[in-house]
């Protein structure tokens, strides 16, 4: 009997441009995912289940083996290390930039600026990389406000459109990396289950690989 595997998804984009990836392989989630309430999906594959959690949880889930594979951004994955995770595939999905941004007259040379962002440890990083000190305030969500209010000179964002940015009075500064969403694969599950999980990867890259050249 083949082993069974699990798949984290977050709602939202990544689901929306996952199920499409999977779709040709035989998964298709039983029941509508956006919708239902379940946090345990079977799929139309007896052996394939994807469960529904956070994206900024979905690395923990999948290095604990709470699941065999996940889909994340590269943002998320960054930010937090990818520690005990294989990240074997760009996905290609969810594609976006990490900006610094500001309001378009901001000027974040020659001092020490206030740099107000989710992703802390990317900024500390991006700026440090540059020689640039920079003092840090931790936010949860709505960090274009920040520099309106003052509570900021710039802040660290995930840019698609820039209509967000726009809307806001802000514009985009600096790039920090292009983002996309990647396949991640718990090691042990990897080893343990290579007859199961190697197949399935290698099916999943050639679906990918078809989208892109389409
Ligand atoms: O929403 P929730 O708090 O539950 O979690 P989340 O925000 O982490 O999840 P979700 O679904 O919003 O994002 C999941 C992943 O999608 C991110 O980790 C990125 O890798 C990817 N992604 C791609 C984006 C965007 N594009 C994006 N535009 N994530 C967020 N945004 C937001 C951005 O933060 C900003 O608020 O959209 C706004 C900017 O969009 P534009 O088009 O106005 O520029
Ligand atoms: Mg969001």
């Amino acid at each position: 009997m083949p082993d069974s595997v699990t798949i984290a998804l977050s709602k939202g984009r990544i689901l929306e441009e996952t199920l499409p990836l999977l779709q040709p392989l035989g998964i298709e989630p039983l029941e509508d995912p956006e919708s239902s309430r379940n946090l345990v999906l079977p799929t139309t594959d007896p052996n394939v289940r994807l469960i529904i959690v956070r994206a900024t949880d979905v690395p923990t889930y999948v290095a604990y083996g709470g699941a065999d594979l996940g889909v994340a951004g590269k943002d998320v994955l960054m930010e937090q290390g990818g520690h005990g995770l294989y990240e074997p595939i760009d996905l290609g999905i969810a594609r976006c930039r990490l900006m610094v941004a500001g309001r378009p007259d901001a000027r974040l040379d020659g001092r020490r600026i206030r740099v107000a962002t989710k992703f802390v440890n990317i900024t500390r990083r991006h700026f440090a990389a540059q020689g640039r000190q920079v003092d840090l305030i931790k936010l949860y969500g709505s960090m274009e406000l920040a520099p309106l209010v003052g509570l900021a000179d710039a802040i660290v964002d995930l840019v698609d459109t820039g209509n967000t940015l726009r809307a806001n009075g802000l514009a985009p500064l600096e790039q920090i990396a292009d983002i996309s969403s990647r396949l991640v694969v718990n090691k042990a599950s990897m080893k343990l289950s290579h007859g199961t999980i190697r197949p399935l990867l290698e099916r999943i890259e050639a679906v990918v690989a078809k989208q892109q050249n389409r």
